[in-house]
């Protein structure tokens, strides 16, 4: 399987790499023909950036460079089994009549993206992105008594190339090749009381995959009047095992936006965002204990999440070309391998700068 995977990763760089020779042999005027009476696709306006959750969602004109800062805040309560929400209490032995000694009752992820973006040519816009992590899960002891745990770090490093499809009037589309290397810890330890020591802490509260993972994909957007409206899908393939014995489930997941523009500075978005991710593959033997955080195949789950945003692009005065947006959102659905903590919301803040 692995082996599959680490073939197609080569076969899209080949395509990558293929596009970039045609590339520099195809005229400007082919790759973007103007449509008739269409106003052609404006990276200018405030809605040319997506709501500031989607990622890789813009290119940039040949020479830009951009650099940005997303500070993401998630609160996942409560638990789920499948589409239902349960109670933490009753998923424990003592108190109720699951199997488990320990459970977590919620969880907080505040996170900090560092990333930048270089284009050298108009069809390529190289882009990286750091993440530093906070983590912290509360939880609840069969015995009635409760613990929290917390990790931080830097996390998994992402680098890659956004490729031009094609340039049509008012739309356009690129692919979206990415990888991400495992600089993010998988050996965080905590203090858990009813272990009485320092112990590996469970798969959540890792702070990385520890396996080299290819997220390739692709983003459609449109133009027209004060509206905008956008498409991304995305997929996440964990390449190998990692130095623990096991791989994060694979992923795929699709966005789709609209906007409006209600001034030259200022747009409004909203976004629909699917996720389906699989339960992990292997098993770190050092993560073990009677909490289904602890347990490879309790990690599964599917999401639809509603996002409202807004975005700000400065016109004028000493932050002019400055961008700000902000977006939160909440699931209308999800489905989990629970128990498990399901998301119930979250907030994104960012700064954009191009050069
Ligand atoms: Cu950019």
């Amino acid at each position: 399987m692995k082996s599959l995977q680490f073939t197609l990763v080569i076969t899209l760089f080949t395509a990558l790499f293929a596009t970039l020779q045609a590339d520099s042999t195809v005229p400007k005027e082919i790759v973007s023909e103007p449509h008739g009476s269409t106003i052609p696709w404006d990276a200018n306006r405030v809605d040319s950036h997506a709501p500031i959750g989607v990622m890789g969602d813009h290119t940039h004109h040949t020479g830009e460079i951009m650099l940005s800062h997303r500070f993401m805040y998630m609160d996942m309560r409560p638990n789920y089994v499948g589409s239902n929400k349960v109670s933490a209490s009753s998923q424990l032995s003592m108190q109720g009549s699951g199997p488990f000694q320990i459970m977590p009752t919620n969880m907080q992820t505040q996170m900090h993206m560092f990333g930048t973006m270089y284009a050298p040519t108009n069809r390529l816009t190289l882009m990286a992105m750091i993440p530093v992590i906070d983590k912290q899960m509360d939880h609840i002891v069969a015995n009635g008594t409760t613990f929290s745990t917390a990790t931080n770090g830097i996390g998994d490093f992402k680098f890659g190339g956004l490729v031009g499809l094609f340039e049509k009037g008012n739309t356009r589309a690129h692919l979206n090749l990415i990888m991400s290397a495992p600089t993010g810890s998988i050996e965080e330890t905590g203090f858990v009381p009813p272990a009485a020591g320092t112990i590996r802490l469970p798969y959540p509260m890792q702070l990385g995959s520890g396996t080299w993972d290819f997220k390739p994909g692709i983003t459609w957007l449109g133009q027209g009047g004060n509206l905008s409206w956008g498409a991304q899908l995305r997929s996440t393939i964990r390449i190998n095992d990692n130095g623990a014995g096991y791989s994060l489930g694979d992923e795929v997941g699709a966005d789709i936006w609209g906007a409006f523009r209600l001034s030259d500075a200022i747009s409004t978005s909203l976004r629909l965002s699917a996720n389906i991710w699989g339960d992990i593959e292997g098993r770190d033997p050092m993560i073990m204990g009677p909490v289904p955080t602890s347990d490879p195949n309790n990690q599964a789950g599917e999401r639809i999440d509603v996002f409202a945003g807004l975005n700000y692009h400065c016109q004028n005065g000493f932050f002019k070309g400055h961008r700000l947006a902000i977006e939160a959102g909440t699931p209308i659905y999800q489905d989990l391998n629970g128990p498990r903590l399901g998301m119930d919301w979250m907030v994104i803040v960012g700064w954009q700068k191009a050069f």
